[in-house]
């Protein structure tokens, strides 16, 4: 299946052109470490600069393109995405480890996202509203923010790209792209993408490397407008604090602890399937993963028995392989943590099901979901987000004790409920402290043309997706004209 890529060779891309470079990162297989798919360009913090001056200096020609030009370069591009999906669903597999189904699914989805965003740059609308003053007419119309930097996670190496690369283009913004060091492939083929679609040089440049050699200048110049990061806490965190005294404008959207609640009157195979696909879809790595499983007396022994049948039917095994209901861990560093984690939660008093390092025919970072019951809210395993393939369990009385527990972190990204009780489920959608909420649908998997964000811990800054994505991408501007003499 995989193409002889021994000699491939990405570059970053600078100025619409492969810039000049001598390091390089390897890009390694999860699922069988001794395949490279190719070597990227690890950039230094100069190549940074350079990648800020060439936005910086295409700003004028993008900012006043037309709609249609921008419309055009993105839907091209997402028509392209689109077509190729086997191709990139394949690739993202093999370098991120989830399904070859779940890859070829966001492929389609960054391709989709594209052509949104093509859409929404012919619906910059503003408004005209009478003045208070006679013989005075008032607009309030929208402008690009400026040069913006995308900040990455692995997780989804196109999908969160796409998400933030697309309203900024749609919107009149020149972007450098950061992708996450463990996902270049997926990174670098979106950007040719964009570029062959007709995107004029230096609208959007790709600086591959790490987060610490280029990311104190993607964040902390002056000449940058907007930064939109997605990743750890910490990383965020540290984001915010230096990017403060320049003022750049700032969108975080970080982790997630988040609660499924299933009440006793849900539906048994209903409330399985979404807690399945919600903690270990995506082999758990996923900052809407539904890691807390909140079940009301009543349900609970049931739920964990059914719960548990069907987890230890999933295939863990290569991400490329057919029948494979769960990929590998990302890299090594994250299989660490997992089990750290694990070791903590059993230390403290948890029940481990699962949770095992699986062996394969080629060596892959592989560990079996992983349920652990018996616990407490104020366990560690409860209070920090994992990233694995991980969810606790955690027994209540009723409702009202799930409604305190689900709300009972520091997080606030998404929350689901699994209820047949319609006043249930309101109530619970009103009173959840989350920024989305899923009843009786896995608390992963989103739609792209509404908006996505958390409160809290979890998010900082206007919201991501759809229409509100322009909160984000765009200054306002009202002004006052008096057409004529009065
Ligand atoms: O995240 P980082 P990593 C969590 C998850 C995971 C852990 C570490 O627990 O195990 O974070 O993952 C760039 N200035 N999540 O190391 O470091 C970095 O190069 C500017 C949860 O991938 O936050 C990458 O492109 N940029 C989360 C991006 O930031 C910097 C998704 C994210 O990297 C930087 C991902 C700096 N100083 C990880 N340092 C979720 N919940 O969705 C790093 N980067």
């Amino acid at each position: 299946m995989s193409q002889d890529t021994r000699s491939l060779r990405r570059r970053n891309i600078i100025g619409g052109a492969d810039a000049s470079g001598d390091a390089w990162t390897p890009n390694v297989n999860p699922s069988d470490t001794s395949d490279v798919i190719g070597e990227y360009a690890r950039g230094s913090a100069s190549d940074a600069q350079e990648a800020v001056a060439a936005a910086r200096a295409s700003l004028p020609r993008w900012a006043f393109a037309t709609p249609q030009e921008r419309a055009d370069v993105l839907d091209r591009a997402g028509d392209e995405i689109v077509r190729r999906a086997d191709e990139l669903g394949d690739l993202l597999a093999r370098e991120e480890g989830k399904t070859l189904p779940e890859a070829r699914g966001e492929v389609v989805r960054a391709g989709q996202i594209l052509k949104f965003h093509g859409g929404q740059a012919l619906r910059n609308t503003g408004e005209v509203v009478d003045s208070i003053r006679p013989g005075v007419e008032v607009a309030v119309t929208r402008e690009p923010l400026g040069v913006v930097s995308v900040i990455t996670p692995w997780n989804f190496p196109i999908a969160i790209p796409a998400w933030k690369i697309a309203p900024a283009l749609a919107y009149g913004n020149t972007v450098i792209f950061k992708p996450a060091e463990l996902v270049p492939g997926c990174a670098w083929e979106l950007v040719d993408v964009l570029r062959r679609a007709g995107l004029p040089d230096g609208v959007l440049n790709l600086v591959m490397g790490s987060g610490r050699d280029v990311g104190p200048v993607l964040t902390g110049s002056p000449e940058v407008d907007g930064i939109s990061f997605t990743g750890s806490v910490a990383t965020g965190e540290q984001i915010l604090a230096e990017s403060a005294p320049q003022r750049t404008r700032l969108q975080l959207e970080m982790g997630g602890k988040n609660p499924l609640v299933v009440l006793d009157d849900a539906d048994l195979g209903v409330a399985v399937e979404v807690a399945l696909q919600g903690a270990f879809g995506s082999t758990g790595q996923r900052c809407t993963a539904s890691s807390r499983l909140v079940v009301t007396r009543g349900i609970h022994d049931r739920f964990v028995a059914a719960l548990t049948e069907q987890m230890l039917q999933w295939r863990v095994d290569d991400a490329r392989t057919d029948g494979t209901h769960m990929g590998p861990v990302v890299d090594a560093a994250q299989l660490a943590q997992d089990e750290r984690y694990l070791a903590i939660a059993r230390d403290e008093g948890g029940q481990l099901i699962g949770g095992d390092r699986v062996e394969r025919s080629a060596s892959g970072h592989y560990l079996s979901p992983a349920l652990v019951v018996g616990t407490d809210n104020s366990m560690t395993v409860n209070r920090e987000e994992v990233f694995g393939p991980v969810a606790s369990v955690v027994e209540v009385a009723d409702y009202e004790e799930a409604l305190a527990v689900a709300n009972a972190t520091e997080f606030g990204l998404c929350s689901g409920i699994v209820t047949t009780s319609l006043a249930a489920a309101s109530h619970f959608r009103r009173h959840s402290l989350a920024g989305m909420v899923m009843v009786n649908v896995p608390t992963a998997g989103v739609d792209y043309h509404v908006p996505f964000g958390g409160r809290r811990a979890s998010s900082y800054g206007p919201r991501e997706q759809g229409t509100y994505a322009k909160e984000f991408y765009t200054l306002v501007k009202t002004s006052y004209t008096a057409p004529g003499a009065p």
